[in-house]
């Protein structure tokens, strides 16, 4: 098939997902759990693949691609009450498909609020919303069906101050980027 014209960057659609987007210290306290784990290596087709730590994040709901010109009606509609909570972590998992994971210990109310409050958003936006039940999660690793989780692993609570709306870009090292950071009160 032929390649078609090369899209501007203001033609390409945006890949969009809502998140909690770590703070520094949280960050780096995700990277070192994430460096408790042996990769083991050997699983073929395909190696192991931490989760690059700048990319570190929990995902409240993946959007997909929603054209450039919708933005600023989604950045004014994603816009939701949110309580501040915090989630204490400490439980590694290894899940289907060798997706490694640190899941929170407990589900605050107000995680669970926001994320219903965001679902009804996208709704009204005309989005799709995903119909899985909402597992929450921040993902360290793909491709690691034989890695090994840490024994023990200190517990630690992330209070995030927000969520965030963020475009996952293909092109320039294929970074995630927040558009938009909400503030829980
Ligand atoms: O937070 P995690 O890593 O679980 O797997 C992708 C990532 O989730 C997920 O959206 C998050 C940010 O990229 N994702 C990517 N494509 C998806 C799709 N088609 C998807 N989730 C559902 N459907």
């Amino acid at each position: 098939m032929a390649a078609g014209p090369a899209l501007t960057d203001a033609a390409r659609p945006a890949r969009l997902f809502l998140a909690l987007w770590p703070d520094a210290a949280t960050r780096r306290t995700l990277a070192q759990a994430r460096d408790q784990w042996r990769w083991e290596q050997g699983s073929a087709p395909r190696s192991p693949a931490p989760v690059r730590s700048d990319k570190l994040h929990l995902t409240l709901h993946f959007i997909g691609n929603v054209d450039r010109s919708r933005l600023p009606a989604l950045q004014a509609g994603l816009a939701v009450a949110c309580s501040a909570f915090e989630l204490a972590f400490g439980r590694h998992a290894l899940w289907a498909r060798g997706i490694a994971v640190l899941e929170p210990l407990a589900l605050p109310p107000a995680l669970l609020a926001l994320h219903g409050a965001l679902g009804d958003a996208l709704r009204d936006l005309g989005l799709p919303v995903e119909q899985r039940p909402f597992r929450p999660h921040v993902t360290l690793a793909r491709h690691a069906r034989n890695a090994l989780p840490p024994l023990h692993t200190p517990p630690f609570t992330w209070r995030p101050a927000g969520y965030a709306l963020v475009e996952s870009r293909l092109d320039a090292g294929g970074g995630y980027h927040p558009l938009t950071h909400y503030p829980c009160r």
